[in-house]
């Protein structure tokens, strides 16, 4: 075996020093996957090299032992939401099949960093949506049964114990958008998502997938109702399945296999300040203001909003939603006024009419969807992974995704998540 097809070393273990001398020689740390020449067959050509392509490769080759897969990214690996969300995981959503699939993902991630032996920086901190007047407690109250029903830790406090988990939020009865109480949810937190998707990759490459960057998906061949190959800026693939795990372009990817999806595509705004001592230990999340904001590891205060209100392909950042997000931010945090912001961007969104992803097969035999992630597609990858590589091998989809089929929307069987899939649209 060449030095070039030798799979990386994996678990290098080096003292203090040693890895000080390798940061500042910089020059001889194991690459953490390979590139190949494109085969001309695969068993499985997964689009998109975000945490959902690697993750369904990952498990398609872990739990299945199907290997001859290949991932394509038309940029590099976890370069679009992958890298670009706000990092935020929860489970506390609103109806039975979204509780039970995203606390699927929560638990995945819990032990991730074992899994992947990489890591992920999982931090487990409570997650706090406020409300600020009836309707969102009522909203709140009615979260919090669902989620017990399902096991999910969730409940709604008072303002005295929301100052009490966050002291910095302004809790007063005399602010515009008083607080009247919020939906507390302990296991939700944030995690290092650029580690997420490392880890997925360095997995996935490490029991034989191949994955190619920089490798634009132009065309998919369909014959007599079914996959027969990709087509791409680096050569032709043969392949009976074919998996669209693509955001933001999604509807371009799938219109090329013949199939429709109602799928609109908006884009999502965040930002981020300056590093600060820790003083925020949860994340918070306000629907009425439009804001949610958590501290990292390193200090930084992550900001985001609900998606922009037109559609758009466009991830250039823009001042009407920085001057938006720090008038919210100040109504909650007054104390964070001298807080400098360092950066902004934005994230593509594919929006779909009940705020439910689309996973499983399709009218085309061997073309499966893994598409519509909205605002919440980064907390579900480790379960969406698992369960299409799943529907993948078995054939027939996996009992967490059964309610999330394309056909649901042909069926009038919608799974409305708008109450608690984000922070308000
Ligand atoms: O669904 O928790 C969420 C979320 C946070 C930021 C965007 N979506």
């Amino acid at each position: 075996m060449s030095a070039a097809t030798r799979p990386p070393r994996r678990s290098g273990k080096y003292s203090a020093l040693g890895l000080l001398r390798k940061g500042l020689r910089g020059s001889d740390w194991p690459r953490a996957w390979r590139s190949h020449d494109l085969r001309s067959s695969y068993d499985v050509v997964i689009i998109g090299g975000g945490i959902h392509g690697l993750a369904t490769a990952y498990y398609l080759a872990a739990n299945h032992g199907i290997r001859n897969v290949a991932v394509l990214d038309k940029g590099y690996l976890g370069g679009g939401g992958s890298g670009r969300n706000t990092a935020i995981l929860r489970s506390n959503y609103l109806t039975p099949e979204g509780v039970r699939f995203y606390d699927r993902s929560l638990e995945l991630y819990q032990h991730l960093a074992a899994e992947l032996n990489y890591n992920v920086m999982f931090s487990r901190r409570g997650h706090l949506t406020l409300a600020h007047n009836d309707s969102s407690l009522r909203t709140m109250a009615w979260r919090a049964e669902v989620n017990k029903l399902q096991g999910v830790d969730s409940s709604v406090i008072g303002p005295d114990e929301v100052k009490g988990l966050v002291p910095y939020l302004d809790t007063s009865a005399t602010t515009r958008y008083p607080i009247l109480g919020a939906l507390y949810h302990p296991p939700g937190g944030i995690i290092r998502h650029d580690a997420v998707v490392w880890g997925y990759a360095r997995g996935a490459d490490s029991l034989g997938v191949q994955l190619h960057q920089k490798t634009e998906v132009t065309g998919i061949d369909v014959s007599g109702g079914r996959v027969t190959g990709v087509r791409t800026s680096r050569g032709t693939i043969s392949t009976g399945t074919v998996v669209n795990c693509t955001a933001g372009w999604s509807t371009l990817i799938s219109d090329m296999a013949g199939v429709r999806t109602p799928v609109r595509t908006s884009p999502l705004q965040a930002a981020v300040t300056e590093p600060v001592k820790p003083f925020l230990d949860a994340v918070v999340v306000s629907g009425t203001l439009h804001v949610y904001v958590s501290q990292t590891d390193r200090g930084e205060l992550v900001f985001g909003a609900s998606v922009d209100p037109f559609t758009s392909y466009s991830m250039r950042g823009s001042l009407d939603f920085v001057e938006g997000l720090a008038g919210h931010v100040l109504e909650l945090m007054p104390a964070l006024s001298k807080m400098r912001l360092l950066r902004q961007w934005a994230g593509l969104c594919d929006m779909t009419p009940d705020y439910s992803p689309i996973m499983g097969h399709t009218p085309v035999e061997g073309f499966l969807l893994d598409v519509g992630w909205g605002t919440y597609g980064f907390k579900a990858g480790p379960v969406s992974g698992e369960t299409m590589a799943e529907t993948i091998a078995e054939g027939r989809p996996a009992e967490l995704i059964r309610a999330f089929g394309l056909d649901r929307f042909e069926r009038g069987a919608l799974v409305g998540e708008k109450g608690a899939a984000a922070v308000g649209h």
